[in-house]
């Protein structure tokens, strides 16, 4: 004697309360079997509704998925390439790493987060390009809440921009940014720089100063890189690093700087710090240090353990 057809529709109803993802479709499959098989009339109503709600829920499972754009943190620190699309990100991405990623005369190259890592003064760390985000996209126009999302995870942010487009191309990326309420050291990197020719250092210089005109820009500082030009490449590694407020801090045993990569540090960092870091019972028996370098007031000073460590520092720290 099958239940009859109104008390399985409440049942159901019940049992698919709070489900979602392979849960909702385990428990749909599970009301299907139940069912009892008449090809019409009631039951086959509900049959065909819970087919349906199959199709509903596997949907749903997809976008959820499409939408989790998470990136994985990988390096000491990471800073998120956004701008308007055809700005080149992507070119930037691929200039400073070891990926291989389309780029393209044309907008929206990129429609995913990209990740890639590229080493700064022997540190690693992570950039992410964070393609499409466009007017509206704190209201998710064009997937803007995820791809904020992953913004509002970086540490810190390069706004790019095309040293020949006028500055208020960047206007449409950095109000969706604020209306997100995301705030984050930042520098504004002019890109393809070499494309303004011969008269480019005066362009340049106007581009410079349109980039600081919003009031709000006072002290964020504008770069312009080119692919190109190596140097100026390694200018904006340098401003990325700043960025990121660590210093680097290089251990040096016996005499001997190792050749290992240097410890990245917060701000302020002092000896016990970084003896900690490299192990903790160095940590607990470290005295003091040697220190060579920007905080040490001659070649290797001896300093004590609250000794506050520089941006390229060497140490070697001491053991009781
Ligand atoms: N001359 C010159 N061209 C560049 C430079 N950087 C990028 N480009 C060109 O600009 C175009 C756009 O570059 P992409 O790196 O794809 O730009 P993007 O910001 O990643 O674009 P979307 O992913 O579509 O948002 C490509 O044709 C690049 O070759 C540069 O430094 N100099
Ligand atoms: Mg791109």
């Amino acid at each position: 004697m099958p239940m009859p057809h109104r008390t399985f529709a409440e049942v159901a109803k019940r049992r698919l309360v709070g489900k979602e993802g392979s849960e909702r479709v385990a428990t749909i499959r599970a009301l299907l079997g139940e069912l009892p098989g008449y090809r019409n009339g009631p039951y086959a109503d509900l049959r065909k509704w819970l087919d349906g709600e199959l199709d509903r829920t596997r949907t749903r499972a997809k976008v959820l998925h499409r939408d989790s754009i998470q990136v994985r943190r990988e390096g000491a620190a990471q800073i998120a390439l956004v701008g308007p699309p055809n700005a080149g990100k992507s070119s930037l991405l691929q200039a400073l790493s070891d990926i291989q990623i389309k780029t393209g005369d044309y907008a929206f190259t990129t429609l995913r987060p990209v990740p890639a890592l590229t080493r700064i003064g022997g540190v690693l760390v992570q950039l992410v390009e964070i393609p499409g985000l466009i007017e509206g996209a704190r209201d998710d126009r064009g997937g803007g809440r995820a791809l904020l999302g992953v913004l509002r995870n970086a540490d810190a942010i390069v706004y790019c921009r095309a040293a020949n487009e006028p500055a208020s191309s960047l206007d449409v990326v950095r109000r969706e940014v604020a209306a997100a309420g995301i705030e984050k050291p930042a520098v504004v990197a002019l890109t393809k720089a070499d494309e303004l020719g011969d008269a480019g250092g005066e362009d340049l210089r106007r581009a410079c100063d349109d980039a600081c005109v919003d009031s709000t820009d006072a002290q964020v500082v504008v770069l312009a890189v080119s692919v190109l030009d190596d140097e100026s490449l390694d200018d904006l590694r340098e401003a990325i690093w700043n960025l990121t407020g660590l210093i680097r801090v290089h251990p040096r045993r016996d005499g001997v700087v190792e050749q290992q990569e240097p410890f990245a540090l917060a701000a302020g960092a002092t000896v016990a710090d970084l003896a900690d870091r490299v192990h903790h019972e160095l940590g607990v028996s470290c005295s003091g240090a040697r220190v060579w370098g920007p905080s040490a007031r001659f070649d290797g000073q001896r300093v004590g353990r609250s000794h506050v460590l520089s941006d390229g520092d060497v140490v070697e720290v001491i053991a009781r």
